[in-house]
């Protein structure tokens, strides 16, 4: 695929701030691809022969951004496989977190259209998940990993949101509130976005 074929979004916001779960009602509403760089992760790590399992493990486990080299590369693979399959439009969930990382991007594979960015208080985020680590398997949702992350997310994830803001291209939507209602502000940006 070339630049011009495919629309990305990228949707960033501290670990908890409900992501996946905005991504997972865009995806039914409108003709998007959800593609988390998490779940990308998770899966190579799982995946026979791979050669970065161990050190996935290690970075999650510690809250600490993977290489972009295979983030970029997941990503870059995840987008073609879908394209052959005529998809067009790219959630891109979770990434980037790191200004290599977005920068690599927007030069290699694509410039992004424009950023969702959720915005949660850290002391909401830590509830949700607390809670969701009850069930989820995960092995970053328990306190001292998330400790982590949340210390990654602001040291290291928010100037890659400062630089997209400083391009005006950030929309922010305040995550504090019940799912349908935060969903409301994301459709609203979406159809202004991307039409
Ligand atoms: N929930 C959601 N919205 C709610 C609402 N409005 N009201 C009440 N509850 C709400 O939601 C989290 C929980 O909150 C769920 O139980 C949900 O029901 C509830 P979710 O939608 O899962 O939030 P999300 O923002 O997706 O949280 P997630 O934990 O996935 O965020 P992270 O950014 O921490 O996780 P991710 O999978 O993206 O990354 C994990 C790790 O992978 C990173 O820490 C890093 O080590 C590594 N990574 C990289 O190295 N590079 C990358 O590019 C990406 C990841
Ligand atoms: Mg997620």
């Amino acid at each position: 695929f070339s630049p011009d074929q495919v629309s990305v979004v990228f949707v960033l916001g501290g670990p908890g701030a409900g992501k996946g779960t905005q991504c997972a009602k865009l995806v039914n509403d409108y003709h998007f691809v959800h593609l988390s760089a998490g779940d990308l992760l998770r899966a190579e790590r799982q995946r026979e022969g791979s050669k970065y399992g161990e050190l996935i493990s290690h970075y999650i486990k510690e809250g600490l951004i993977v290489p972009q080299e295979v983030t970029v590369a997941l990503l870059k693979q995840a987008i073609t496989e879908n394209f052959k399959k005529g998809s067009t439009k790219f959630l891109v969930d979770g990434f980037p977190r790191k200004m290599d990382q977005a920068i690599t991007f927007e030069q290699q594979i694509v410039p992004s259209k424009f950023v969702l960015f959720f915005d949660c208080p850290e002391k909401v985020m830590l509830e949700r998940l607390l809670e969701r680590g009850k069930t989820s398997g995960r092995d970053d949702d328990n306190i001292g990993s998330i400790k982590k992350r949340f210390r990654t997310f602001v040291e290291t994830s928010m100037p890659v949101v400062e630089y997209f803001d400083k391009q005006a291209k950030v929309v922010r939507v305040s995550c504090d509130h019940p799912v349908d209602e935060v969903y409301r502000k994301v459709q609203t940006a979406v159809e202004q976005k991307v039409g």
